[in-house]
């Protein structure tokens, strides 16, 4: 096995010229068997397995530097830095990150997990160069997906005026996780199907290349001066040229000399450089090719026909959503839906076909997409966005700017809210709590079942002012059915009646308080549950009416304790004078690593086991 061989960075160079093919085919059969089994991002994985080797060929690990954008496709650089013999734990609880990390690897050049970002911290490590003094080469490695988001073009725009060397590699699959949107999508299609046109297959570069003379900063002169000859009428006008960034390509992205030609030509440019690879995502394993989307993100799956090896058995909240999305539109014309690049994830592929006018995918740009739907709502529409917890992160200001201060009706239904797992620290989403009860006008509740999350949806279309409901990823939660009072603004739900303790619950964690309840129960201990619904406004009546008739107060939710749910019960508590026990269960201030949801819960003490110690002790 080659793929043996590679025990440390740079290691690849030792491999002859051509043995490349052997040693993709390999990196290629060992991704799919291990990600097979650990679930993972295989598809973009498996688009960039030439790409990364070309990279790790032309350059100096870990003296050079490359940023992934997103970091979800660096799988190979993985295997090619020293990490091949912990793919087994990859995305498992203190195993190896399904994105770069600083601390796993000096190769890991900068953090990664939400999009957009590559461009703008590779003109940083750029600049840290050029003031001290270094010569390392900086590449960020940008798929066309991620160059929907606005920082991308922040970043573009500002290192068009840098006179030293940096490449941005754009990775171009035609391809977000769903198909791409937008006029840069479209903008680099036309380059792709021109250059197809003339039956030169992605290679006018390389051709070009190959015939002038190999003499530095000449080719690449050579190549704009040709480029800006033909642009008008074999590649359409490069958008990059008039920027001010130079802009070499189209290459193809799975044939490593290629790319290491136009790597070394890339790297001589004084200036930001764009080097335009075009790549099939999924390449080689053709279920992946045929679903590109299923296979973004896999789960473990049957290598032979790329089945799922342990099917959905029941619905998740985002498949309730889904329905409730597609009634509430039906009833009312008014209702329209946003996504930012996630039809599938979210839940609305199905809203989409149904009322493909009342949808909007405006790609990987969570700002635009709040601050679009406030526009839409502005105009008379009742618009739901439609973002996973942690994205929305990147929308503050648009939420309290365009949304909150214009006190506009736009929902915000948040998926993935709480622990997400195996995505690890980017992706867990347990700031939404704080980050939106800080704000004036808005409304922030969370369903106990699949029942509530449904119930949730029609009040807060029909509330006419912002509100967030936030449900988390995974199965919807069946218990407690015959526990439906309506939704009523700021008003929790009692759910059993009892003495000495009261648990205030939110959303995942009303489920934990039931099994809470039931340990206590075996103890003697009968406790009151209630079912905060409402972060904000929290149900103070209820608070007031348990700190009278209950020793100690517990509030559980999925979010960090600053800003949370528990701290503005605790707060009401102190302004009302009520010095009753407060017990208040919430992540802690760190951010939680990968790992099934269940062995973080358990590791940050938010497992009912964990709770109900706590509460004895503050009891007895
Ligand atoms: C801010 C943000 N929004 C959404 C996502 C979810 N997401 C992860 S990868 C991806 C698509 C990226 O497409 P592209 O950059 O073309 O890479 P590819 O997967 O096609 O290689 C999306 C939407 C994210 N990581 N960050």
């Amino acid at each position: 096995m080659l793929l043996d061989t590679i025990l440390r960075e740079n290691d690849i160079k030792q491999i002859p010229s051509d043995r490349y093919d052997a040693l993709a085919e390999e990196i290629r059969e060992f991704l799919i068997s291990k990600i097979s089994m650990t679930g993972g991002h295989l598809g973009p994985n498996l688009g960039v397995v030439e790409l990364t080797m070309a990279l790790h060929l032309s350059l100096d690990l870990p003296k050079d530097k490359i940023i992934w954008d997103v970091g979800h496709q660096a799988y190979t650089h993985k295997l090619l830095t020293g990490r091949k013999d912990n793919f087994d734990t990859l995305r498992k609880y203190k195993g190896l990150s399904g994105f770069p990390k600083r601390k796993e690897s000096a190769c890991d050049a900068f953090d990664t997990g939400h999009s957009s970002t590559s461009i703008s911290a590779g003109l940083g490590l750029v600049k840290a160069r050029d003031l001290q003094g270094s010569d390392e080469t900086v590449v960020a490695v940008i798929g066309d997906g991620s160059l929907t988001g606005g920082m991308a073009y922040e970043a573009l725009n500002n290192a068009a005026r840098l006179d030293t060397n940096y490449i941005i590699v754009l990775n171009d699959n035609n391809m977000s996780i769903s198909e791409n949107v937008g006029g840069m999508n479209k903008y680099l299609n036309k380059i792709r199907t021109g250059d197809k046109y003339l039956g030169l297959k992605s290679r006018v570069s390389n051709a070009l290349m190959k015939a002038l003379p190999q003499k530095g900063a000449t080719v690449v002169d050579g190549i704009r001066h040709f480029k800006n000859g033909i642009k008008h009428f074999v590649i359409p006008g490069t958008w990059f040229e008039e920027l001010g960034l130079t802009y070499l390509g189209p290459v193809d992205g799975h044939d490593i000399p290629a790319m290491m030609r136009v790597l070394e030509e890339a790297k001589r440019v004084k200036g930001a450089v764009v080097v335009h690879v075009l790549t099939k995502k999924g390449n080689g394993f053709s279920p992946a090719e045929k679903h590109p989307s299923r296979f973004h993100g896999a789960e473990p799956f049957n290598t032979e026909n790329g089945l799922p090896t342990s099917p959905r058995k029941s619905a998740n909240y985002t498949d309730i959503f889904s329905t409730v999305m597609i009634k509430l539109a039906a009833r009312d014309e008014k209702v329209v839906a946003i996504t930012a690049a996630m039809p599938e994830g979210t839940g609305l592929k199905r809203y989409r076909n149904i009322y493909p006018e009342r949808f909007f995918d405006v790609g990987i740009a969570e700002q635009h997409a709040v601050t679009f739907a406030a526009g839409l709502a502005a105009g008379g529409l009742k618009p739901v966005v439609a973002i996973y917890s942690s994205f929305l992160q990147r929308a503050y200001d648009q939420i309290l700017h365009d949304v909150c201060i214009q006190n506009l009706p736009v929902v915000f239904a948040i998926d993935r809210a709480g622990l997400v797992g195996s995505d690890g620290e980017t992706h867990q989403g347990v700031f939404d709590y704080s980050y939106l009860s800080a704000m004036p006008n808005m409304h922030v509740i969370a369903p106990k079942n699949k029942w509530e999350l449904s119930d949730m949806m029609k009040f807060a279309v029909a509330l006419g002012r912002p509100v967030a409901v936030r449900y988390p990823r995974g199965n919807a939660y069946t218990g407690l059915q015959e526990h439906r009072a309506p939704i009523e603004l700021g008003k929790s739900e009692l759910l059993f009646e009892g003495s000495e303790v009261a648990i205030f619950a939110v959303g995942s964690m009303v489920k934990t308080a039931e099994e809470v309840r039931k340990a206590l129960l075996e103890q003697g201990i009968s406790p009151t549950i209630i079912n905060g619904r409402f972060i904000k406004p929290i149900d103070e009546a209820a608070v007031l009416e348990a700190c009278r008739t209950h020793k100690l107060i517990v509030t559980l939710e999925e979010n960090v304790a600053a800003g949370g749910y528990g701290e503005a019960i605790a707060a009401f508590m102190k302004r009302e004078k009520l010095d009753n026990d407060l017990y208040l269960v919430a992540i802690p201030d760190r951010f939680i690593e990968h790992g099934s949801i269940d062995q973080l819960k358990q590791e940050i003490e938010m497992d009912a086991p964990a709770i109900v110690k706590g509460i004895l002790e503050r009891i007895r």
